[in-house]
């Protein structure tokens, strides 16, 4: 049962989380305005915010304070948004729509909408950087935060599962398969942005663990939850294309065992999730998060 504050809790959050983004996007001036344009187009488009919002929640929750965790916030935004840009590409998903408005290359170009997605990952690690020459920067705590960022987000985390998603991999069951792809592609950064708050708030390596562990149930729930919306919803609701997964001829969770085992998956990963928070004492009050854990088994969007 999802509390009645709940909803004025997550708006209020998710409106903190756009203010700290918007306070870091670049400003669309220079002879390379055109590639800015594009990044700040990709990113002011909406969604949901979630990943910051973990970010920062996961920060308070172990005492964390200071404006230290605003770039890092900014940062993993611009990372997720660069990878929604750059699988959108006609050489990946090749979609006209995404967060109800065109695509960042059908409105620029292709050549743009690259340079736009390697402009966001860029930028997100410059941004990042900025949180060393900020009041209660801890270098260590920063350096490791950004350790976990670059990992999570590439060849051992997200990219390696869209490559695996891409590519295909051989010589592995269908089923270990997808828990690979699921768990790189879009557990990883759940993952870095729960261990990233944690870790500049100063929580020890148990807690940091466990909010890995948190993060990769709640990446499984929540892409499962993608592809049953992909296949329930609508395009106007989600904002971007439907059954686009049988487009691309993809093995999703819903294709390989059917709809009421993939929903039953949802609730059981979520369910995972909330065991692993459960299992660490911190100074913070975890109630929002486990209600946010609960309330995305049945997003809509
Ligand atoms: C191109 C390196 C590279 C990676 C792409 C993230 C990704 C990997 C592909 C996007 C498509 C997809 C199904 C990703 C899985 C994660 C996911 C469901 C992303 C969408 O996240 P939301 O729903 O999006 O939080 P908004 O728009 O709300 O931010």
């Amino acid at each position: 049962m999802i509390p009645m504050n709940f909803k004025d809790a997550l708006t209020e959050k998710t409106a903190e989380a756009e203010s700290i983004i918007r306070k870091f996007l670049p400003e669309e001036t220079g002879y390379q305005k055109r590639v800015i344009e594009a990044m700040n187009y990709s990113i002011l488009a909406g969604g949901k915010r979630l990943r910051p919002v973990f970010l920062l929640e996961s920060y308070r929750l172990f005492g964390g304070k200071e404006a230290v965790v605003e770039p890092f916030l900014a940062a993993m935004e611009m990372i997720h948004t660069y990878s929604l840009v750059h699988d959108d590409l006609p050489a990946m998903d090749d979609d006209e729509y995404r967060r109800g408005r065109k695509t960042t290359h059908v409105v620029y170009g292709e050549a743009i909408g690259i340079l736009a997605g390697d402009g966001l990952l860029n930028f997100a690690f410059e941004t990042a950087c900025k949180a060393f020459s900020m009041d209660g920067g801890n270098a260590e705590r920063i350096g490791r935060a950004l350790g976990v960022l670059g990992e999570k987000a590439g060849i051992y985390g997200m990219i390696g599962g869209q490559t695996a998603d891409v590519e295909g991999i051989s010589g592995i069951e269908e089923k270990e398969k997808l828990a690979f792809i699921y768990e790189k592609k879009t557990s990883a950064l759940i993952q870095a942005a729960l261990m990233v708050g944690a870790i500049l708030a100063g929580a020890d390596e148990e807690a940091v663990t466990a909010m890995e562990e948190v993060g990769k149930y709640v990446g499984l729930a929540f892409q499962i939850q993608d592809d049953i919306l992909d296949v329930t919803s609508t395009t106007e609701v989600l904002g971007k294309p439907v059954l686009s997964d049988e487009k691309n001829e993809k093995v999703t969770y819903v294709s390989l065992y059917g709809l009421e085992k993939a929903k039953e998956a949802v609730a059981q990963f979520s369910a995972e999730a909330l065991e692993a928070l459960d299992g660490f004492p911190c100074a913070g009050d975890k109630t929002f998060l486990i209600t946010l854990i609960c309330y995305l088994i049945s997003r809509e969007k």
